[in-house]
């Protein structure tokens, strides 16, 4: 029998339910932005993920789901607009001739052979491909010129990174010159720095010995080794390289991608040994199948497997997308499980005052690692699974970064285990917990002593204030002296002060006061970054500081002019507002100011100067010669503000194809739009 189809609810309410869909997938847009923004903080600054990568992915993936939805809600600053993180202001940036592209994922096999089948689609034919393994390293570009090494450079945003030619070259196995003649006028080689586990443990082992913070994975202390300021340091720490694929080539043509990468091992650049070339799919699922099973032979971590087109001619036939091309996937292996024993549960106030639980395990090797403590997020979770004191549990790495507690093995639950219960008092400070949402806070945001010392960390970190000399010891030393209650206190120190402390001679003390003397005129977005305001990361930051250049004018602004600036969403303008009319707040601001801290950026950075000087500018739809990005950094490049919505300040719209409801509202306002020829016109002036 046919199922009875159901009337149609009538228009209006199909357009209110519309409108209530898209209200809230824009607020959700924009919350998912924030978390993601700020994990990239967390990530690529502080190299101190608190999130697993395949969380990450999960973020992003939503996100992406949505703007594909709504596409009117991409805005450029987008994440996913984005290929990398953001470079830094340690080194001199490095612009990237041809963009590097990140990669999508797939996370099931239904998704790699979906994939797969997508491209035999596009393409015609039976595809042939090449296997890599994906290296959880530090992606890098390094250029040859004539066959001698010029420049390496760090991945940053894909399309400016951090010119890091002289830690490059500590790397033992990158030639400084290639090997044999003939060489192309430009060849710049890209591949994946990484510390061999091994490595990594000794070098975590060296750093807990010298009391120094350790790198929580094998990523994280490539990243920290090639990112810093004194190549010395890169030098002492055993990097390596596998090279997976070219960039900008001038003066040579490939067929395939496997021949560059022979190409690329005949002129003596390393080539990880393993990768294959397949000639089906099977094969593929064959080779991701057998990695993920001895993934842990090799020495190196690796959390998937890079597959890609062999035939160039194939690539350029399937192209890219703004942010990863499309005869390219990863198979992400899925997380890995252990069980083990729960010793005990524990709680800890980190530095907005939010109150974790964790818990303290019998150490256990899984996913590459030996893990003795993962988080249980919030008292609700740990409630839901339920896990107590005693049980033997399951422990996940996902992603390779924080562990997680899935559950417990109920069959093995001693008779006598409790349910847990959260405590009343902070584990720092003793004052009472409260609940907002399903976390608890310590809500003794001046007295307690493990926000101060988690924000003090957070006010000194390499992406804040950048106080290269104050780390967590320092900052637990200058705490339980009671000479430091908030990141303000710090510029008052004295020199006689720090004499007293253990370990402080003469340079230690001298490093400390200049570095925090040096921390008083950084710009004002690190100033926003430092002041622990929620949802502010560096992004958020420098979105707010460019608008509202000074801390005093921050303070006066209006709920609705923080709103207006570009970027800023409901949640986070409501968030920097109420920060900005607490009076304990003003009171540290004031503090601040009177320690001298810059309270205003002098200058704004300006506009870059061009033909489109002074004109706002949408872009909407494809374009054919470049994509979504490029052509509004192009338009930037050229003078223009680039916006998001279409409003009657707008002085054109750039209409690609399939343009989105954007091209229907400058009709509305009678806004100019303009096609692609005419923008790269406009573009030239
Ligand atoms: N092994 C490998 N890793 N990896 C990362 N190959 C590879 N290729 C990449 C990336 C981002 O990108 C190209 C496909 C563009």
């Amino acid at each position: 029998m046919g199922r009875k189809r159901r009337p149609e609810p009538p228009a209006e309410e199909r357009h209110e339910a519309e409108e209530r869909r898209r209200s809230e997938a824009k607020r959700r847009v924009e919350e998912l932005r924030d978390l993601i923004d700020y994990h990239n903080y967390r990530y690529h600054v502080l190299d101190d993920p608190e999130v697993s990568d395949a969380e990450y992915d999960e973020l992003m993936r939503e996100l992406r789901a949505l703007e594909e939805e709504f596409p009117e809600f991409i805005t450029p600053d987008s994440p996913t607009q984005r290929v990398g993180g953001a470079p830094t202001e340690l080194f001199a940036p490095a612009r990237h001739r041809v963009p590097m592209l990140s990669l999508d994922n797939a996370f099931s096999w239904e998704e790699l052979s979906a994939w797969g089948k997508r491209v035999e689609r596009a393409v015609g034919r039976q595809a042939e491909f090449v296997c890599e393994l994906k290296i959880d390293g530090l992606a890098v570009a390094l250029t040859y010129e004539d066959g001698a090494y010029v420049r390496g450079a760090t991945r940053g945003d894909g399309y400016v990174g951090d010119d890091i030619t002289a830690n490059i070259r500590t790397i033992r196995s990158v030639p400084m010159r290639l090997r044999g003649t003939g060489h192309p006028k430009v060849l710049e080689v890209r591949g994946e720095v990484y510390l061999p586990i091994k490595a990594f443990e000794e070098l975590n082992d060296e750093l807990r010995d010298k009391g120094q913070k350790t790198f929580a994975n094998p990523r994280n202390a490539a990243a920290g080794s090639l990112r810093q300021k004194d190549p010395g340091v890169t030098a002492s720490r055993p990097l390596r390289l596998w090279c997976h694929g070219v960039g900008a080539v001038e003066g040579r043509r490939f067929q395939r991608h496997s021949e560059i990468l022979d190409y690329l091992k005949e002129r003596g650049l390393p080539v990880d040994p393993n990768v294959r070339r397949v000639r089906s799919l099977e094969e593929v699922f064959d080779y991701c199948e057998r990695w993920q099973r001895s993934r842990h032979s090799i020495d190196y971590e690796i959390d998937g497997v890079v597959v890609k087109v062999d035939q160039i001619a194939l690539q350029e036939e399937l192209g890219a997308t703004s942010h990863a091309p499309r005869w390219a996937i990863a198979y992400k292996f899925p997380p890995e499980e252990r069980t083990t024993l729960l010793r005990e549960i524990g709680v800890h106030t980190g530095r907005t005052g939010m109150v974790t639980p964790f818990a303290f395990l019998e150490p256990v090797f899984v996913g590459g690692v030996t893990v003795s403590t993962a988080t249980l997020h919030n008292e609700d979770e740990v409630k839901r699974k339920d896990v107590r004191e005693g049980d033997t549990v399951i422990v996940r790495r996902a992603g390779d970064v924080i562990p997680e507690v899935v559950g417990p093995v109920l069959s093995k639950r001693p008779p006598n285990a409790k349910p847990w219960k959260f405590p009343k008092k902070c584990p720092s400070c003793g004052v009472a917990l409260v609940r907002k949402g399903a976390y608890w806070f310590c809500p003794n945001k001046a007295g307690c002593p493990s926000q101060n010392i988690e924000w003090l960390f957070s006010f000194a970190s390499r992406g804040a204030m950048d106080i290269d000399s104050l780390g967590y010891k320092t900052g637990i030393q200058l705490i339980e002296m009671g000479w430091v209650k908030d990141p303000a206190d710090i510029y008052s120190l004295t020199r006689e002060q720090l004499a007293q402390l253990p370990g402080f001679k003469e340079k230690k003390i001298e490093k400390l006061l200049t570095a925090t003397l040096a921390s008083k005129d950084r710009p004002i977005w690190r100033l926003l970054v430092a002041l622990n305001i929620r949802h502010v990361g560096w992004h958020v930051a420098q979105v707010l500081a460019r608008a509202l250049p000074s801390v005093g004018r921050l303070k006066k602004a209006r709920l609705e002019e923080i709103e207006a600036v570009e970027g800023i969403g409901p949640e986070i303008a409501q968030s920097v507002y109420e920060w900005f009319h607490d009076k304990e707040n003003l009171r540290l601001l004031e503090k601040l100011r009177k320690a001298g801290v810059r309270m205003e950026d002098e200058e704004p950075e300006p506009l870059p100067e061009g033909p489109l000087t002074g004109k706002t500018v949408v872009i909407t739809g494809g374009l054919v010669s470049m994509s979504r990005s490029e052509a509004e950094q192009a338009a930037r490049e050229a003078g223009a503000r680039v916006a998001s919505s279409v409003s009657k300040k707008t002085d054109f719209v750039v209409v690609g194809e399939n343009p989105g409801s954007k091209y229907d509202r400058a009709r509305q306002l009678g806004v100019e739009t303009i096609d692609e020829q005419d923008f790269l016109k406009r573009l030239k002036g």
